[in-house]
């Protein structure tokens, strides 16, 4: 990663001291933006993840005035217990958006449940359920950046040119994936010690039995520091990775985006943050301004208050969910009536199944484990069934001989959204059946590896009996797909000056863990955006 410039220290320096202070506002200059009903920035980005921080720096950079309105809260400094997220063994109320349990992905062990009950409060992971399929998102400063497990991989270029082919491959390979990957801090485990660190004993024991079944493995950059866990297992520093934290946040070690991308933005002294701001309404005026109506949440989600804020430009980064969910209702209660028929189509999960594996007695996976993947079993070119497949831990701090997998398949079917008025809310239609063809493709390799090391499934590790988990998804993708809901830059057709920058972009799958592909496209798009669209000054 680059040395941390000045203006990166200074966005830092605000982010610590809002989050030290309890500050809602976060900026390195006096707020550009005033708070009051009616007031207007000349830009405005919904949401805090990759592609709305991508975007905030770069307007940033070119010296627009920007807003960035995040639902969720600053996960900045560490509460009364020394920590600034909840442990992963012990979830508390941080763990968790407005829930009164903890909803985890693994849902049992020995059918015994592993949730517990918590407090409701504006906890960092939310699951939102939709029928067939709950989705997993991120919500605070960094929105998935905070709970996701850190893998950066960037998509094989034959299958990138297949999902997106109206975009320029040799662009995006030979300047956008390099850029962010550079500005994400991607790094790579040093395999020598991989080779011999007790934390990743149980991804080199999945490797062997990949490879006596005829796999190919392959390391997975990341945006956790690998120097820092190393340092973990030599016991210099706290633990993070090593202490079992992943998906309620990692209090040590990772890149996540507010130490990376959107210290940066606010450090060029035009971005500024507003938290537990949740835009639910979007209006254009005649003079082609556009108007949100902006609900204020307390840390317990109930609103304290609501107000209109006017912007010339405005960029949806909310997510696949909270972007498509602000169109359809956009297009559906009449506020942005010409938005077309392909707003809310083109959504998938990535393919994504979860598995387990039980192994023999003398297969140890390790009492230690890192909850940063660093291994894949890429049989991504097999002709019939795609699946790349990250090598999961199982952090419980206990040797459990599980083997855990999140597969992502290559699955050609698609969900979409309607509103749904009584609850002014999008509802995804995603059926169990459009999740069978990835289960037929994990089955088909997994079988394989059991075959060949003598092993079976676990059935016990998702609150029922099956082996294969594709109830939820960790990479909700699509909605407002480009070059159909928006053009191929990201502009949303029939309103000028407003723009999709997130994941909702990409129809359905990425072949690969998606942030670096939301990451890179959003870089590329914005940087059409400033030198077409924007007028400066
Ligand atoms: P996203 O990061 O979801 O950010 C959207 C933000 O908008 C959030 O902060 C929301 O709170 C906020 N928001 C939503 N609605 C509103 C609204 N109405 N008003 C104001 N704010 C709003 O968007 N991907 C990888 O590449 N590698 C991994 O290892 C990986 N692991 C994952 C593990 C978990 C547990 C999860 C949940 C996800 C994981 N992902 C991983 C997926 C990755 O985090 C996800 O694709 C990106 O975060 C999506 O980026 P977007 O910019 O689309």
């Amino acid at each position: 990663m680059a040395p941390v410039s000045r203006r990166h220290f200074l966005g830092l320096a605000a982010l610590n001291s809002a989050a030290a202070l309890g500050l809602t506002t976060i900026a390195t200059r006096p707020a550009t933006a005033a708070e009051s009903d009616g007031a207007f920035s000349p830009a405005v980005v919904v949401g805090t993840g990759y592609g709305a921080a991508v975007t905030a720096l770069r307007l940033g950079q070119a010296g627009v005035p920007t807003l960035m309105l995040e639902m969720g809260q600053l996960w900045d400094t560490p509460a009364e217990d020394g920590r600034t997220f909840s442990p992963m063994l012990s979830p508390d109320r941080r763990s968790m958006w407005l829930k009164d349990r903890t909803e985890m992905p693994l849902a049992s062990f020995l059918w015994l449940d592993i949730n517990r009950r918590i407090e409701r409060y504006a906890g960092v992971l939310d699951r939102v359920d939709h029928g067939d399929m709950s989705v997993y998102v991120g919500r605070g400063v960094g929105g998935g950046s905070l709970v996701n497990g850190a893998m950066a991989v960037t998509p094989k270029r034959w299958y990138f040119e297949e999902i997106l082919p109206e975009v320029d491959a040799d662009e995006m390979y030979g300047v956008y994936f390099p850029r962010a990957n550079a500005a994400l801090g991607v790094n790579s485990v040093d395999p020598g010690w991989f080779e011999t660190c007790d934390s990743y004993r149980y991804a080199r024991l999945s490797r062997r039995h990949a490879h006596k079944a005829g796999y190919r493995t392959t390391f997975v950059p990341s945006v956790y520091d690998f120097d820092y866990m190393r340092r973990e297992e030599a016991g210099e520093v706290p633990r993070s990775a090593l202490a079992s934290e992943v998906i309620f946040g990692n209090n040590h070690g990772k890149r996540s985006l507010d130490r990376t991308y959107l210290a940066a933005a606010l450090g060029t002294g035009n971005v500024t943050i507003r938290t537990l701001r949740e835009v639910r309404e979007i209006r254009r005026a005649g003079d082609g301004t556009y108007w949100l109506t902006v609900n204020e949440l307390d840390q317990a989600g109930n609103v304290v208050a609501r107000r209109q804020l006017g912007t010339r430009y405005l960029f949806l980064g909310a997510g696949s969910l909270g972007s498509t969910e602000l169109l359809l209702r956009a297009r559906d209660t009449g506020t942005l009536p010409d938005l077309g028929e392909e707003i809310g189509r083109g959504w998938g999960p990535n393919g994504n199944v979860m598995l387990g594996r039980a192994n023999h007695a003398w297969d140890l996976t390790g009492i230690t484990q890192s909850g940063m993947p660093a291994l894949g079993i890429d049989a991504w070119d097999d002709p019939e069934h795609p699946v790349f497949a990250e090598i999961a831990p199982m952090p419980a701090g206990v040797e459990l001989w599980v083997s855990l997998y999140l597969a992502i398949t290559r699955n050609p079917e698609r969900g979409h959204f309607t509103y749904d008025a009584a609850t002014d809310s999008a509802r995804l239609h995603w059926t169990a059946g459009q999740g069978e063809p990835s289960i037929r493709a994990a089955k088909a390799h997994f079988d394989r590896i059991n075959r060949a090391n003598g092993t079976i499934y676990r059935h016990d590790l998702f609150g029922d009996t099956r082996v294969f988990e594709n109830r939820f998804t960790y990479h909700p993708l699509g909605g407002l797909a480009l070059g159909t809901a928006t053009d191929l830059y990201g502009r949303v057709h029939g309103y000028p000056n407003l723009y999709v920058t997130d994941g909702s972009l990409i129809p359905g799958s990425t072949g690969v863990n998606p942030f670096v592909t939301i990451t890179a496209l959003a870089e590329r798009n914005i940087e059409r955006v400033l030198a077409e669209d924007i007028r400066r000054g």
